[in-house]
């Protein structure tokens, strides 16, 4: 009789621990221009190597090249590479001002401006984003951006637009197609799909952003939301930002080893992308790619941007504790700024003493906001917002219990 061997769970473990470099040839990458850029009606079958691929513009000196280069001028480029320093700038700030106990938390998205900014830059007036808490880029890129009213929430003021009631990033404006953030992980993937389908049920033209992390994606709603987007060929875009990190966990144990987030897509029927998201041209050009694949009701697309939380996961975090200090350093696909600025360089459209000045002027920007948002209090303040409005907006019209919950504690009606 054959001898059976005892079997063995396996579970996951990143090849870096502090101390200890990461080997990071788990990830699979491919080399800038490398990769075919299908037509946006091609079948979801046809991507299917794509979705194990890594699309990329921008090579090791500089150069934009392959077929996904984007038809972008130096204005726009010049604008997404602000746009970018601004969003690290503003959250250089917001880290300082939370360490000054003028907030009470904050997270930031240091090494992933790319993909958000780009993605604003590249997506339409009307069109609906479903953010996480790390795609404050989106906000930041707009031109009607307020930036004040960004701090107000941080700082619970009274001036917050959530009215204290929100933790701090978690921001909502309507008006600038940014849906409001909440605090569960993935609830916003399949909401975003039911607005999309919403959209092509009145004829609309306007098309619907999803965004997730790779560590959320082993949540349920993520793969009922493929399952829907993919049925009713829905006019999304499904953002899957991979910067490997799940606050401690790495992004094996949520299911990308020896496979890919893209892969999750192609897998459901939905044609899938897999994008250097450190790449700003990448990261413009296929987002425009999947916009008018939407548009043009061929249906859903899912796009694994693959990048590097650089940053602690939140103000509450220390990263010291679980991975090497060197990633950031040794990370494949470099840091977007230094990138784009690069190309710039390389275009002649750029000098090191106009970056500076864009600097200079970026952090004068986000401090003269700071100062006005301080105008209307900080956490560190005495203020106190109004207590009454806190039973306010739990239903459209305050029941009965509600009125006697407020009059109980005293607050004005
Ligand atoms: C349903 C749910 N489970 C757990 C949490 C706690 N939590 C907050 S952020 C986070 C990690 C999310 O990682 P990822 O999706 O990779 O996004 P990242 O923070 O890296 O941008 C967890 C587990 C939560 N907010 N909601």
């Amino acid at each position: 009789m054959p001898q059976r061997k005892p079997l063995h769970l396996h579970v996951p473990e990143p090849t870096g621990r502090p101390g200890r470099d990461t080997d990071f040839s788990y990830l699979p990458l491919s080399a800038a221009g490398a990769k075919r850029r299908p037509p946006v009606n091609v079948a979801a079958a046809q991507t299917n190597d794509l979705a194990f691929a890594l699309i990329r513009v921008l090579d090791d000196d500089g150069n934009a090249v392959g077929p996904w280069a984007p038809q972008m001028d130096v204005a726009q480029l010049k604008r997404g590479l602000r746009a970018m320093m601004l969003t690290r700038a503003f959250d250089a700030r917001m880290l300082i001002a939370q360490r000054q106990k003028k907030m009470s938390f904050y997270m930031q998205c240091l090494g992933e401006e790319a993909i958000a900014c780009a993605h604003a830059l590249a997506i339409g007036e009307g069109d609906m984003c479903f953010p996480t808490y790390r795609q404050q880029g989106l906000l930041l890129t707009r031109e009607d951006n307020n930036m004040v009213d960004m701090i107000c929430q941080l700082y619970s003021n009274s001036r917050d637009p959530m009215k204290g009631r929100q933790l701090p990033v978690m921001y909502s404006s309507k008006k600038q197609g940014f849906f409001s953030i909440s605090g569960n992980l993935a609830t916003q993937v399949i909401q975003a799909v039911g607005w999309a389908m919403a959209s092509a049920i009145q004829g609309d033209d306007k098309v619907a952003s999803a965004w997730i992390g790779d560590g959320a994606t082993a949540e349920a709603d993520f793969h009922t939301a493929l399952t829907f987007a993919h049925v009713y060929r829905a006019p999304v875009i499904i953002n899957v930002v991979n910067n490997q990190w799940a606050i401690s966990t790495f992004q094996a144990i949520a299911g990308g080893e020896g496979t890919t987030f893209a892969a999750r897509g192609a897998g459901c029927g939905i044609a899938s992308l897999r994008v250097d998201g450190n790449d700003f041209l990448a990261c413009f050009a296929a987002t425009k790619w999947a916009l008018e694949r939407a548009r043009s009701s061929f249906g859903p697309t899912l796009i694994e941007w693959v990048t590097y939380r650089a940053g602690p996961h939140s103000t509450s975090d220390d990263p010291s504790k679980y991975r090497p200090a060197s990633d950031v350093q040794r990370f494949p696909l470099g840091d977007p700024i230094a990138r784009l600025k690069q190309h710039l360089m390389v275009l002649g459209a750029l000098t090191e003493a106009e970056f500076e000045t864009t600097q200079k002027a970026v952090e004068a920007e986000v401090l003269a906001a700071q100062k006005e948002a301080e105008k209307y209090g900080t956490l560190a303040d005495s203020h106190a917002l109004d207590l009454a409005s806190m039973f306010e907006d739990v239903y459209k019209d305050m029941p009965a219990h509600l009125i006697r919950q407020r009059a109980e504690l005293g607050a004005a009606s």
